[in-house]
C-alpha cells in the first residue's frame, strides 16, 4: 500500500496525477500547509524538509527497517515510474531526454512561478523587482517550452512522460496566472497551449488535479485506482 501526504498545490497535484496514472491504489492523507501541518515532527520523519508531496511505500523496507519513505516531487515520479515500468524510459537518449524537462520543471519552472505568485499574492511588502523578474522569467521559460512543443508532441519527445505529468500543473497555474493580467501575454504560445489541452483532457490528470478533494481533506481516505482507458496520445512504454 502506498500512502500520499498532500495539498492541493502544483507540487502535489503532480504527485496525484503520477499515481493515478499508475493505477496503483493508494491513501490520501491531507497536510494543510496553511495551518503548519507540514511542521509536524512525525510529518518531517517522512519529508525532512518539511514539504509536500511525500510518499511512503508500505511494501517495501527502507534503510531503518520500516517502510520506505520517498521525499521531493521529481523523485516521487522516477520511483513510480520504476516501481510500474511507466512513463520513464529504461535508458538511452529518450530517458536523457526526459529526466532533462523534469529537472527543468523542477529547478525553472516550479521555483519561479512559484516566487512569482508569493511576491504577487502573498508578501508582506511589496516589491515591483521581483514581481517584474520572476513573471518575466516565468514566461521566458513558457516561451522555451513553447518552442520544444512546437517540434513534438510531448516535452520528453514523441510520447507522453513523466515529464509532462510533472510540468502540466505548473504550467497551466502560470498560463491562467498571464492569461488573467493579459490574455494577449500568451495568446500567441500556440504549441502550448495545445499541450495543456491534450495533457488537460487526460483522465488521470483531471482525477489528480482534485486530490486531495473536500473528503480527503477531512481524513485519511483510499483511492481505488481508475477504470479503462489512460487517455489518447502515445503513451510511454
Ligand atoms: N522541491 C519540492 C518543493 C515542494 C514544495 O515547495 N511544496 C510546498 C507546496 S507546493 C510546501 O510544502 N510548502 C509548505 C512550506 O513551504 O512550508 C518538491 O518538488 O517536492
Amino acid at each position: 500500500m502506498l500512502d500520499l501526504y498532500t495539498w492541493s498545490t502544483p507540487n502535489g497535484q503532480k504527485a496525484s496525477i503520477m499515481l493515478e496514472e499508475s493505477g496503483l491504489p493508494y491513501r490520501v492523507t491531507a497536510v494543510d500547509i496553511s495551518k503548519g501541518e507540514q511542521h509536524d515532527p512525525e510529518f518531517r520523519k517522512i519529508s525532512p524538509n518539511g514539504k509536500i508531496p511525500a510518499l511512503v511505500d508500505h511494501d517495501v523496507e527502507g534503510p531503518d527497517g520500516g517502510p520506505r519513505r520517498i521525499f521531493e516531487s521529481g523523485n516521487i515520479l522516477v520511483y513510480l515510474a520504476e516501481k510500474t515500468g511507466r512513463l520513464l524510459p529504461e535508458a538511452g537518449e529518450a530517458r536523457t531526454e526526459v529526466l532533462g524537462w523534469l529537472f527543468f520543471q523542477m529547478a525553472h519552472l516550479g521555483p519561479m512561478v512559484g516566487q512569482w505568485h508569493w511576491f504577487k499574492n502573498a508578501a508582506p511588502v511589496e516589491s515591483d523587482i521581483a514581481i517584474k523578474r520572476y513573471r518575466e522569467e516565468t514566461l521566458r521559460l513558457l516561451e522555451v517550452m513553447n518552442g520544444r512543443l512546437g517540434e513534438v508532441p510531448y516535452l520528453g519527445g514523441a510520447d507522453y512522460s513523466i515529464a509532462d505529468v510533472a510540468t502540466y500543473a505548473w504550467a497551466r497555474t502560470a498560463v491562467d496566472e498571464l492569461a488573467n493580467e493579459d490574455a494577449e501575454s500568451v495568446a500567441g504560445l500556440k504549441p502550448l497551449l495545445d499541450w495543456l489541452e491534450r495533457v488537460g483532457g487526460r483522465p488521470a490528470v483531471q482525477q489528480g488535479m482534485e486530490i486531495p478533494n473536500d473528503e480527503q481533506k477531512q481524513d485519511t481516505v483510499d483511492r481505488a485506482p481508475l477504470k479503462g482507458p489512460a487517455g489518447g496520445g502515445n503513451v510511454l512504454p
